[in-house]
């Protein structure tokens, strides 16, 4: 099995709401279709320029208000995003003639304080028996210590990983890899393993928030240390064709994470 992380800077351009790279999708799709039907296949889409805004306005992280009708408006209006980006993406995967099905991320998970409490992966079980390519995305949540929170995509990764033990986790991201610094300013990380990661942290200065909701390459560093240890886990350039392709082939270039 393969699980396949496309994230928001993949698929959007985070300062232009609602922007769409229909052509990107498409070619992650044409890639993934030259392993597919013998691999399981489940792909996970974050929240790019249609979520995070959203989620930002309506203060979605600091959960529920009860006696104001703002949140639960914002709630919906955010899930309302995501469903259409969703589409997008599924509509780009039947347009390769690959077998894409919609799972809605908040009716699978419950979550308490933004992690996985609950899962529900029945369904998702069965579709890849009968060779459906199940597509998650992060999303909003009912959560049972907040009321509402977001979900990343990531959490739903590493909950999925531990589910499933898939042979590889690909995140996919606008950028070559992990860096040993800021991108662009530090070099590209070849290999890594666990014990580099907590180093890694400080160095990126992971104590403080990124400009996503979720947590950007820092909550993408801790969960893909938790996916370690069931999976193999690739960060890759998303917007450059084969790098997907070469990930799952094991000679790809970006960063490889092991125990
Ligand atoms: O981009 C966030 O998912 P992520 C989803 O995978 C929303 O962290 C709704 C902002």
């Amino acid at each position: 099995m393969i699980i396949v992380k496309i994230g928001g800077s993949v698929f959007s351009d985070k300062s232009d709401p609602r922007s769409f790279r229909e052509d990107v999708v498409r070619e992650i799709a044409s890639e993934l279709a030259g392993f597919y039907p013998e691999n399981e296949i489940i792909v996970v889409h974050g929240g790019g320029s249609f979520g995070h805004p959203l989620a930002q306005q309506y203060r979605i992280r600091e959960g529920i208000e009860p006696d104001s009708d703002f949140k639960r408006v914002g709630f919906s209006l955010t899930h309302q995003a995501m469903l259409e980006v969703n589409d997008r993406i599924v509509e780009a995967f039947l347009s390769q003639h690959l077998p894409a099905f919609s799972v809605s991320s908040s009716s699978v998970f419950l979550t308490e304080g933004g992690e996985v409490a609950y899962g529900d992966v029945e369904v998702i079980k069965k579709l890849l028996e009968l060779k459906f390519i199940p597509v998650l995305f992060g999303d909003v949540s009912v959560d049972l210590a907040k009321g509402v929170e977001i979900l990343s995509g990531d959490q739903i990764i590493a909950y999925l990983a531990k589910m499933f033990r898939p042979e590889k986790v690909i995140f996919l991201m606008d950028v070559d890899g992990v860096y040993d610094g800021s991108p662009g300013e530090g070099s590209i990380i070849q290999d890594l393993t666990v014990e580099d990661i907590e180093p890694l942290l400080e160095r990126l200065k992971c104590t403080a928030g990124g400009t996503d909701v979720t947590g950007g390459i820092c909550n993408k560093l801790l969960k893909a240390r938790e996916i370690a240890e069931y999976s193999e886990v690739w960060f890759v350039n998303g917007r450059i064709p084969g790098r997907l392709r070469g990930a799952i082939a094991g000679q790809g270039s970006g960063t490889r994470l092991r125990r």
